[in-house]
């Protein structure tokens, strides 16, 4: 099978079962575990944040900023595309007892007029304001990087309002290694991130949220009422340590996969994507001579894995499991799938 439907597919490496077995842990929900504490400093310090905490998920970590950023009957900014409003089964609402703001951005980036034209006036008819939520790389995007300078105008305007700022950073580092801009640098224009280590770096389990020292104390609290609290996690963590240590330079590659594979599929017709617009390791595409349902279920067939995301829309997610001979199977299966309806451009 050539697995494209997602970088969560992706299995840990030899280093880091050996670091699993070997970890020297305690019990986390007493501070104990040395490897999570270990984990929690060295993402701290790659965010440029005071503090870090371990969680088991990405959808974790973002509802947990929410819930310690907000108050029910607030309102939280995101995009329309974005993960929080899309694919964390309404949590935001159902645990935090927000209402969602959802804004209509350009593959990820929200104007910051935009946003500013959303937070409420001081009125008490109105649902008082309490967040803004960002997401980088943006993932129903196609994967794009959300510019620095986006982030930047958007994070004026929050300070001006005196509002936080969450990043949903599940693939800040493939943000990063795309565009050049330090983690960190991304990480100075938010009031706390959340990012994985579970998609292209490979590690199995966990995400880490980061924040001022107040913050994740506060958010330690959250955790342990969601029933997040995690005993001797130092087993899971010691893989993300070696996601950090080994797998962040190498999404260069799943990028380059990625390249190869969105301009092997422009050269087709019968979908349609901008090609200009692959930043990452996403390519999304829109098949226009068949449901996305009916594209995905051809490549299946072929034993090619694709995720169906609406149904005009299919992505393709490289990862580490994939090299460039798979790349090349797949592009010659969607010429054979086109085959029928249409002929090379
Ligand atoms: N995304 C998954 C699916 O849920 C769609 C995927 O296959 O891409 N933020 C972003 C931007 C994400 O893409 C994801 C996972 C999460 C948060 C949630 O992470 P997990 O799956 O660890 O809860």
């Amino acid at each position: 099978m050539i697995d494209l439907r997602s970088d969560t597919i992706t299995l840990p490496t030899e280093e880091m079962r050996k670091a699993m077995c070997e970890a020297v842990v305690g019990d986390d929900v007493y501070g104990e575990d040395p490897t999570v504490n270990r984990l929690q400093e060295m993402s701290a310090e790659m965010t440029g944040k005071e503090a870090a905490m371990y969680v088991s998920s990405g959808t974790m970590g973002n509802q947990i900023a929410v819930l310690t950023h907000t108050q029910p009957g607030s309102e939280v900014i995101m995009d329309a595309d974005s993960h929080i409003y899309n694919y964390e089964a309404a949590t935001a609402s159902a645990f935090a007892g927000i209402q969602p703001r959802p804004l209509p951005g350009i593959k990820g980036i929200l104007p910051a007029d935009l946003v500013e034209g959303a937070i409420r006036a001081d009125d008490v008819h109105l649902p008082p304001t309490s967040l803004i939520c960002l997401e980088n790389t943006h993932n129903r995007g196609g994967g794009r990087v959300v510019p620095l300078e986006n982030m930047k105008s958007i994070y004026a305007v929050a300070c001006k309002h005196n509002l936080p700022v969450h990043l949903d950073g599940a693939r800040i580092f493939n943000a990063s290694i795309a565009s050049g801009v330090p983690v960190k640098e991304f990480a100075a224009c938010v009031t706390s991130v959340q990012f994985c280590f579970s998609k292209g770096l490979g590690a199995p389990v966990g995400s880490i949220i980061a924040g001022s020292r107040d913050f994740i104390d506060e958010a330690k609290r959250w955790r342990k009422r969601l029933g997040g609290g995690m005993r001797q996690a130092g087993v899971i963590a010691a893989a993300c340590i070696v996601a950090l240590e080994t797998m962040i330079e190498r999404l260069a590659d799943d990028h380059a996969n990625a390249r190869l594979l969105a301009d092997g599929l422009a050269a087709l017709t019968g979908i349609e994507f901008n090609p200009a617009e692959v930043d990452t390791n996403i390519v999304m595409v829109k098949p226009t001579v068949m449901s996305a349902e009916r594209f995905s279920g051809e490549l299946k067939k072929r034993d090619i894995l694709t995720g169906v995301m609406g149904p005009d829309m299919v992505r393709l997610t490289t990862n580490k499991e994939l090299d460039h001979g798979d790349i090349e199977k797949t592009i010659m299966a969607v010429k054979e799938i086109l085959a029928g309806y249409s002929t090379d451009k």
